[in-house]
């Protein structure tokens, strides 16, 4: 392997091309990187990836500038009263492997405990390598971002499919009528549990041909811009909307009999569901008239080809399972699943669902809050009680691999406090942010310039049928090593038979020892091995099978033929195949819903907090890239100007906003945007990024608004924190320190 100093001082290299794909987001954009010695000159879209490239944007173009952070970690950083040293690798996997084990001894297994950020998904070598070492110990304390993000869908898809990962995608190309709930893909990109490159584009196309684009957002959002119809629902209440118009649509008869008798079971328990709820309420709740909600129902059911989306503004509610189960309730009985325009499943390369049933986790109870798993991990929300309360189980060494929960996920300083209070931490990242402020050792990230990967877990979520080896472009820099590396030499070194096999470590150690007597590094066990394994044995996809050296042959992807259809009923996992309409905890669910007041706003804190995305960012990292955000740093507070009249704030105004957990201070844009009573505050701010070995102050940019949610806020289906349902107060700081 290169030492990572490719050029040499006589004889410059010249600049080089080299292809892969952005795995920031989803979208997964090919792009064309230009190279010089082992530096990234520029990097933009590789216009010959016939799958994706046209979401690209500048996230990716500045790519290089993280990788070359001026404060990134490169050696692993231990902790020495305040200050961080180097240390080396062996240093490093000895002491974490020995606390680990202490801990392990003393409390159990639940002693040792991981949070996997949103990142991680864009390396399965990190996911499956993680899994083993977790699997290993035993520990049932992981804890993941699906619980800040897209449990929701796991639990639908689990509940009426059969699996957590049947996850269907949107067939754009051939819809006449989308009906997009609680996203802005214009900003997003068309992804959250599935990728379909230049989607808004592509939608925006089949506008220009008649379809009609509906967006249901409490904001008038870039996507809303463009929509023919925009719906400002009362957030939070989408659920009733939905509801609404599934009863509309079984009132006026307009479901697609034969599509639907033939696919699912539970139809009668929906009816009665739907006839028990009042029209007039459900209007009420989410604030829409209904006639609107008639002339919504009757355009998506009677459209020739539609199909309902539904992503995070939905899940980061209290009903946010509920609501995304009736947009699939909506997608079934129009008969919009599994046809064209619709919502299919595209089976991948590899056979996802079949890997997550042998995946899958025996049922787990958490020790404090009691709760069961979901997708195989628990909720964010708990962690902070798992880590201070005490008795056997109590986390007392964790790992934060790819993430940085204190910002995204809820009440970041109820879990400051606790991760301070561990025996250990450990942080896997670029550089150390908020959530890594108290680590005992900073372990180097590599950045996906800097690595191989096979996203095969995530090969049913592409719209068409796809494959691309991300290649690595340049070597990592210092000693900054992949994901996998260190759960499996942590594994070795903890004497924890990764998976919980017999006999594997061994065979790893077996293959480390003929590399180094060989002086042959490609002996060493690593998971390009696994990736060959997987190319060898994938499914056929339009009856062919990709062989390893076409994969290679192809460095800027495959489109594996057309888009199939028809294969929904046969993935189904349900018994008989059968989609299950109406399972009994959803019914139950909704009944509550139905029984509970509608919600108001207490008079001492009457506005709800709503949230929004910017091209510039991703979730709470990016934002503090040099060149990106132009028009300043700090995020800002969003307010209807007649909600900022009554209270006297004028635009750019220090204003508090308070909740009953937090309060943070920023200044108000007036803007009518928002509907009246929203006001939204960007997340991912104020995460701190700290020079643990310079020792300067950290750089802090914007306030962090997720301190203002209770970690007891969540939706009690998916465990998902109610992140952007919070009431809050606002008030203008007088004199703002402009007018002093
Ligand atoms: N209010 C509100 N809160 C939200 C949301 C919202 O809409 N509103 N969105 C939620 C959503 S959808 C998500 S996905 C979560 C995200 O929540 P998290 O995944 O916890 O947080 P991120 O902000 O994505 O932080 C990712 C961290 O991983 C690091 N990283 C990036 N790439 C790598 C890598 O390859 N290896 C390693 N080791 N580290 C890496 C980054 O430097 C960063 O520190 O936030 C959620 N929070
Ligand atoms: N540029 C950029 N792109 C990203 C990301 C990023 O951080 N930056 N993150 C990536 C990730 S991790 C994810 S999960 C996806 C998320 O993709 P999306 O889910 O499309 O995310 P948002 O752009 O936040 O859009 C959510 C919308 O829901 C609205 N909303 C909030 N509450 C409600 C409600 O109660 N009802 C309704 N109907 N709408 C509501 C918000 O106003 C917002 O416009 O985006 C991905 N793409
Ligand atoms: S971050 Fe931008 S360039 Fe990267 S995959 Fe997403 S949309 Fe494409
Ligand atoms: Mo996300």
């Amino acid at each position: 392997m290169s030492d990572g100093q490719a050029s040499t001082d006589i004889d410059p290299e010249p600049p080089r091309v080299a292809y892969t794909f952005c795995r920031y987001c989803p979208a997964s954009c090919g792009v064309k990187v230009t190279v010089e010695g082992n530096r990234v000159l520029r990097i933009g879209p590789d216009k010959q990836n016939p799958h994706s490239w046209r979401d690209f944007c500048a996230k990716g173009r500045t790519a290089n500038r993280l990788v070359e952070h001026p404060r990134r970690i490169t050696t692993p950083l231990r902790r020495v009263g305040d200050r961080y040293v180097a240390a080396t690798w062996e240093e490093a996997i000895a002491d974490i492997a020995a606390r680990m084990n202490a801990a392990i001894t003393a409390g159990g297994p639940d002693a040792v405990g991981i949070y996997t950020g949103n990142p991680a998904g864009f390396s399965s070598s990190n996911l499956v390598f993680m899994n083993g070492w977790l699997d290993g110990i035993g520990t049932h304390n992981r804890y993941a971002v699906g619980s800040v993000d897209q449990n929701a869908v796991h639990v639908v898809a689990e509940a009426m499919y059969g699996s957590p990962l049947m996850v269907l995608t949107s067939d754009i190309d051939n819809c006449d009528h989308f009906l997009i709930i609680g996203a802005n893909p214009a900003v997003s990109a068309w992804n959250w549990v599935e990728s379909a490159p230049d989607g808004w584009a592509r939608a925006l196309e089949r506008q220009r041909h008649g379809a009609t684009i509906v967006v249901i957002d409490p904001v008038r959002t870039e996507s809303a811009d463009k929509a023919d119809i925009h719906v400002a629902v009362r957030p939070g209440q989408d659920w009733a909307l939905l509801l609404a118009m599934v009863k509309i649509i079984f009132d006026e008869d307009l479901q697609h009999r034969g599509d639907c008798a033939d696919l699912v079971d539970q139809l009668p328990r929906l009816r009665q569901l739907a006839e028990q709820a009042d029209l007039t309420d459900l209007a009420s709740r989410c604030d829409v008239d209904i006639d609107r909600i008639r002339s919504l129902a009757r355009g998506f059911a009677t459209a020739p080809r539609a199909m309902a989306i539904t992503r995070t503004g939905l899940s980061l509610h209290a009903a946010g399972t509920i609501a995304e189960w009736l947009g699939h309730v909506l997608n079934l009985i129009t008969g919009r699943t599994d046809r064209p325009g619709g919502r299919r499943f595209q089976p991948g390369y590899v056979d996802t669902l079949r890997l997550a049933d042998l995946a899958g986790s025996a049922p787990h109870t958490s020790r404090v809050a009691g709760r069961g798993l979901v997708a195989g991990a628990h909720a964010l929300a708990e962690l902070p009680e798992e880590i201070t309360t005490p008795g056997h189980g109590r986390i007392r060494a964790m790992v934060i691999n790819c993430g940085n929960p204190v910002v995204s996920g809820p009440d970041g300083t109820k879990l400051d406090a606790a991760l301070a209070e561990l025996d250990l931490l450990v942080a896997i990242d670029f550089v150390q942010r908020e959530s890594h402020r108290h680590a005992h050792w900073l372990l180097p990230a590599v950045h996906w310039l800097e690595r191989d990967d096979l996203l095969a877990l995530t090969s049913s979520l592409h719209d068409e049928p796809y494959i691309q080896y991300g290649a690595k472009v340049v070597e990592p820099p210092g000693q900054a090593r992949e994901e996998w590396r260190i759960f499996l030499d942590l594994a070795l070194a903890m004497r924890t038979p990764l998976f919980g096999a017999r006999g594997l470590n061994g065979f790893i150690r077996a293959t480390r020892a003929l590399a180094r007597l060989f002086h042959t590094p490609a002996l060493a066990f690593d998971p390009r091995w696994i990736d060959r394994l997987i190319i060898a044995t994938s499914r056929k996809v339009n009856g062919r099978r990709t062989t390893w050296r076409t994969l290679m042959a192809h460095p800027h992807g495959i489109v594996l033929g057309p888009r199939e259809y028809g294969h929904f009923r046969d993935a189904l996992r349900t018994p008989g195949k059968r989609v299950l309409l109406a399972p009994d905890e959803f019914l139950t669910r909704a009944r509550e819903l139905l029984a509970d007041p509608p919600p108001t706003a207490p008079a001492t804190h009457p506005f709800l907090l709503g949230n929004q995305r910017r091209r510039h960012s991703m979730n709470s990292w990016l934002n503090e890239l040099p060149g990106l955000h132009t028009a300043g740093k700090n995020n800002d507070i969003v307010m209807h100007p007649a909600d900022a009249g009554k209270l006297g704030i004028r635009a750019g105004d220090l204003v508090r906003v308070s909740s009953p957990t937090a309060a943070i201070e920023l200044r108000a844009i007036l803007s009518d945007r928002p509907r009246p009573g929203v006001v939204t505050i960007d997340h991912g701010w104020g995460s701190r990024i700290f020079d643990p070995e310079g020792g300067e102050p950290p750089e802090s940019y914007g306030t962090n608004r997720n301190l203002l949610v209770d970690t007891a806020a969540i939706d009690p289906l998916s465990q998902t924190s109610a992140l952007n349902a919070v009431y809050v107060a606002v008030e203008r700081i007088d004199p703002s320190p402009e007018d002093a």
